[in-house]
């Protein structure tokens, strides 16, 4: 397709200027966000994420929303960390299945340097030789850290703001809300893509939801991936009886990360599973242009649609695979 990228970005953005986009009626933020996604972006072709939990639960975190918190009593099994030949299958797997990134997450505070690390540098190098992009979720890294993955052929780092810089502590006490930022610094200047983005219904407020995407899409580069989770109720964490998000609000965010992030591919990420097919569609429509999926329908702990459902589906909706990896982060950004 020829690119017709007029604009750049920008990094400005109110407050204001964000919930005037959010609050508009439905339709016309939709028609909005969907005419932005055509000016940016192939709209019919969306990303496929293959996600791999490498180490599973007993994290020291307490992320309230987070199954793998070992202080809460969760279902959920703990899986020290896997040995790199298995990483390598289920990449391999991946691709065949159409996937042009994998992700592997840990359940780590942050990376500690270790031989658990040195493990991960050996699963980056591999999995960046069978040519997926490659992605990683480990928590909190130094700029060391963050030098030595993008070495090894790092592509993307996910570290999700979460929430909103003001509700932040109501969430998680363990950490602050500038350690992410840290992070992501940290990622950016080692010259790593960066993957961000957060939850909704925590019970946070419009407000909050502003908030997060107002510190995103101020960011001097947007984040080039941009994941919007709907909160995965885990039977056992503090968030276990939350209402489920509804769908207006998934459409309202994606469409509003869209809009005032163009250049990023913006992800319909936790919370499929609890969709319909017309509910994602909505969210296709908004401006989502990638999605996780993961071998064993599972995203890391929680229920997820099978490979072959999600292939179903955008057939049904005439949206294709992706099927080039994308080189570079897009110019005009930032
Ligand atoms: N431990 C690392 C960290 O927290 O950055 C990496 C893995 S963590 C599971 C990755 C992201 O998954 C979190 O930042 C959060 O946004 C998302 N997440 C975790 N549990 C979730 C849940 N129950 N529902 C929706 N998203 C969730
Ligand atoms: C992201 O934003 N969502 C993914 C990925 N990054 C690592 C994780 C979602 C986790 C959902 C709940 C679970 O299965 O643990
Ligand atoms: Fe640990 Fe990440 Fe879960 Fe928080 S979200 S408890 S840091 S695994």
């Amino acid at each position: 397709m020829e690119q017709t990228k007029k604009q750049t970005t920008r990094h400005d953005w109110t407050k204001q200027q964000l919930l005037d986009i959010y609050n508009q009626p439905l339709l016309e933020l939709v028609y909005q966000a969907a005419s932005v996604h055509r000016e940016w972006h192939d709209a019919d072709q969306v990303q496929i994420s293959t996600l791999l939990s490498v180490k599973t639960g007993g994290c020291p975190e307490d992320c309230s929303y987070c199954g793998q918190a070992a202080r809460y009593h969760t279902d959920i099994k703990v899986q020290s960390l896997l040995p790199t030949q298995t990483v390598l299958a289920h990449a391999s797997k991946a691709k065949e299945s159409g996937s042009t990134r994998f992700c592997m997450a840990a359940a780590w505070r942050e990376v500690r340097n270790n031989s658990d690390f040195d493990r991960i540098i050996d699963m980056v190098k591999g999995v960046n030789a069978m040519g997926l992009e490659v992605c990683c979720t480990l928590g909190m890294l130094s700029k060391e850290q963050a030098e030595r993955l993008q070495e090894a052929g790092l592509y993307a780092y996910n570290h999700n703001l979460d929430t909103s810089e003001e509700f932040y502590d109501e969430i998680i006490s363990t950490r602050k809300f500038d350690n992410r930022i840290q992070t992501i610094e940290h990622v950016r200047k080692a010259g790593i893509t960066v993957c961000s983005g957060g939850i909704i219904g925590l019970g946070e407020t419009v407000s909050d939801r502003i908030s997060m995407l107002a510190t995103l899409a101020n960011m001097p580069i947007h984040p080039e991936s941009v994941p919007i989770n709907a909160l995965a109720r885990v039977a056992g964490t503090p968030l276990a009886d939350m209402p489920k998000v509804a769908v207006w609000d998934m459409v309202r965010t994606i469409a509003t990360a869209r809009i005032t992030m163009p250049s990023s591919m913006v992800r319909l990420s936790a919370g499929r599973i609890e969709m319909t097919e017309q509910e994602q569609a909505w969210c296709f429509m908004a401006g989502a242009n990638s999605l996780f999926t993961g071998e064993q329908q599972t995203l890391l702990v929680t229920p997820n649609p099978g490979v072959d459902e999600d292939m179903q589906m955008l057939q049904n909706l005439g949206l294709k695979p992706m099927t080039q990896r994308k080189e570079t982060a897009c110019a005009s950004n930032g």
